[in-house]
C-alpha cells in the first residue's frame, strides 16, 4: 500500500472510523413539514427538518464512539458461529440473486416534498455506498416525467423517418440483430445539484450529487441504423428522438454527435437488458449530454434540418441567466466532481487515517485529474485516479488523509482533458447568477466539525 508523501502514517495506519450517513435524513414528521412548507413555496424547504435530523444523529454517534474492540477474546472468533457449522442454503434458492440483508439500507431514494407527485420525480442513487465507477442497475437513479412502465419488447416498435430515403420500422429482435458494441458512461441529470444554487438545500451527497450514474450499455450505434435507411446527413444536422411513455418527451440531438459512432440505441445495461425503470426495452444513449436526451423507451427518430424546439428544450431544460435571458440547447455536462466519503451527513468517529474518495466526471472527455485540498481550498494534493479512466464515464479518484481533529473543509476539482477545471461556487455564480436549475458543476464542499460531523457547506 501507497501512502501520499507528507502524510504522516505508521503501518498499520491507525484507522479513523466511520458512521455512515443515516438511512434517511428525516424523521416521518420532518418529511410532513418539508411537505407543508414546500406547498407554501419556500425555497430553503429542506433546512429546518434537517436540523432536526442532524439532533438525532448526535445519539447515535455516541452510540458509535463507545463501541470499542474487546479486552482480549473476541467471540466472534471463539465462538464457532451457525455458518462455520451447518449447510448453508441450496443453489437458485433465488433465481435472480439480492444483495445481502445487512445491506438494505443502501436504497435508491425520493427526496421529500421536492416534486408534487411520484410519477413525475427523481430518486437518487446512493453514491456515498458505491465503489468502484458501476452503478448496481437496481441502484440506477430515476428520472420520470410520467412514471415508468415495463413495456412488452416483442410488440415495442422503433421508427425512423424524416429525411431518409426509406422510412423503416424495426422490431426488438431486427435492432439486436445489428453489428453491436459496448460502452461505459455516466449519465447525469441536467438538474442533478440544481437544488444547490442559492443556498444549503440538502445534507447527503445522495441528494446534492445523486442523479447520477454510471453503466456498460450495449446496443447500435445510431448512425448504422440511420445510414441503413439512406439518411440524407447533408441537410439532416438533427435529430429528434422521441418515446413511448406519456410524457411525450422529445428532444433534439445535434447530427455530428451521432455521427461521431458515440449515440447508441441501447438495450443492455450492465450485461442485461435495461431494467424498466431506465427505458426497457430501448433507450437513447448520449454520452456526454444530460440525461433528458437520454430517450427511454425510445419508439422514433426523425432527421431534420433544424431543430424542434421541443417543450423540454424551451420551457425545461433552459438556464436562466442574471440578466433575465434563457440560454436554450446546453446539452454537455461539463467537468465536475464529488467527494463521497467523507461526505454529507457521515460522522468521523475518530482522528487518524482516512481514506477520501469520490467520483470525477466530464461530457467533453476523459478527466485528466483531480485534486483535493483538506483545508478549504488554500492548498490542493493531486488525488490517485483509479484504471480505467474511460471518456464521458465516471472516474473513481482517492486520497490519503491523517484527520488531526480540527474542523476543516474538504473539496475536490476535476481538470478534464480539454483542460477545463470545475469552477468554485463563486466563479459560477458569478456567470450564471442563482437562479438557474440545470448544469450546476460547482465545486462541493464538506464541512468537518470538530464532533467529526460532515456537513454540506457553501464557501465564498
Ligand atoms: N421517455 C422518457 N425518457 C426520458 C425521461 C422521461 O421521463 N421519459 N426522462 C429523462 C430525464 S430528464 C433523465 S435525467 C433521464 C433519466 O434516466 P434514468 O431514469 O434511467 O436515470 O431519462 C430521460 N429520458
Ligand atoms: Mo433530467
Amino acid at each position: 500500500m501507497q501512502f501520499d508523501a507528507g502524510a504522516d502514517l505508521t503501518i498499520p495506519p491507525a484507522a479513523g472510523r466511520l458512521l455512515k450517513a443515516p438511512e434517511h435524513f428525516i424523521d416521518p414528521a420532518g418529511v410532513k413539514q418539508v411537505f407543508a412548507e414546500a406547498k407554501e413555496g419556500r425555497r430553503d424547504f429542506l433546512r429546518g427538518a434537517f436540523a432536526a435530523a442532524a439532533a438525532g444523529l448526535a445519539t447515535a454517534t455516541a452510540g458509535a464512539r463507545a463501541a470499542t474492540a474487546p479486552a482480549d477474546g473476541d467471540p466472534n472468533i471463539l465462538e464457532l458461529p451457525e455458518h462455520s457449522k451447518g449447510l448453508g442454503q441450496a443453489v437458485v434458492t433465488d433465481g435472480y440473486g439480492k444483495p445481502s440483508k445487512y445491506e438494505r439500507n443502501v436504497q435508491r431514494r425520493q427526496s421529500p416534498g421536492l416534486t408534487q407527485t411520484a410519477q413525475a420525480s427523481v430518486s437518487f442513487a446512493p453514491l456515498q455506498s458505491l465503489f468502484g465507477i458501476v452503478t448496481p442497475s437496481g441502484l440506477h437513479f430515476e428520472r420520470h416525467h410520467q412514471g415508468w412502465w415495463d413495456i412488452d419488447p416483442s410488440k415495442h416498435r422503433f421508427m425512423v423517418n424524416g429525411l431518409v430515403k426509406t422510412p423503416k420500422v424495426f422490431t426488438m429482435d431486427e435492432l439486436m440483430r445489428l453489428p453491436a458494441v459496448s460502452r461505459f458512461h455516466f449519465i447525469e441529470c441536467g438538474a442533478n445539484t440544481g437544488m444547490e444554487w442559492g443556498n444549503v438545500a440538502v445534507p447527503t451527497c445522495q441528494y446534492t450529487h445523486g442523479m447520477l450514474s454510471c453503466s456498460e450499455f450495449t446496443g447500435v450505434p445510431l448512425i448504422t441504423v440511420l445510414q441503413m435507411v439512406g439518411a440524407d446527413l447533408k441537410k439532416g444536422r438533427f435529430l429528434l428522438a422521441e418515446g413511448a411513455d406519456g410524457s411525450s418527451m422529445t428532444r433534439t440531438i445535434p447530427m455530428e454527435l451521432i455521427e461521431s459512432g458515440e449515440v447508441l440505441l441501447a438495450y443492455g445495461q450492465n450485461g442485461e437488458m435495461l431494467r424498466p425503470e431506465n427505458g426497457y426495452p430501448l433507450r437513447l444513449v448520449v454520452p456526454g449530454v444530460q440525461g433528458v436526451s437520454w430517450v427511454k423507451y425510445l419508439r422514433r427518430v426523425e432527421v431534420g434540418d433544424q431543430p424542434w424546439a421541443t417543450k423540454d428544450e424551451t420551457v425545461h431544460y433552459v438556464d436562466l441567466m442574471p440578466d433575465g435571458k434563457h440560454r436554450q440547447y446546453t446539452s454537455i455536462q461539463e467537468c465536475k466532481s464529488v467527494v463521497t466519503t467523507p461526505s454529507g451527513g457521515q460522522v468521523l468517529l475518530d482522528k487518524g487515517f482516512y481514506n477520501i474518495t469520490g467520483l470525477a466526471w466530464s461530457g467533453r472527455g476523459k478527466v485528466r485529474k483531480v485534486d483535493v485540498s483538506v483545508d478549504g481550498g488554500r492548498n490542493w494534493r493531486q488525488a490517485r485516479l483509479q484504471d480505467p479512466v474511460m471518456s464521458k464515464c465516471l472516474t473513481r479518484f482517492s486520497l490519503d488523509w491523517v484527520w488531526d481533529g480540527k474542523p476543516t473543509i474538504i473539496q475536490s476539482r476535476a481538470t478534464d482533458e480539454t483542460g477545463y477545471v470545475q469552477p468554485t461556487q463563486r466563479q459560477l455564480r458569478g456567470v450564471r447568477g442563482t437562479r438557474s436549475i440545470y448544469h450546476n458543476n460547482a465545486i462541493q464542499s464538506w464541512l468537518v466539525t470538530e464532533s467529526g460531523e460532515v456537513k454540506n457547506v457553501h464557501v465564498s
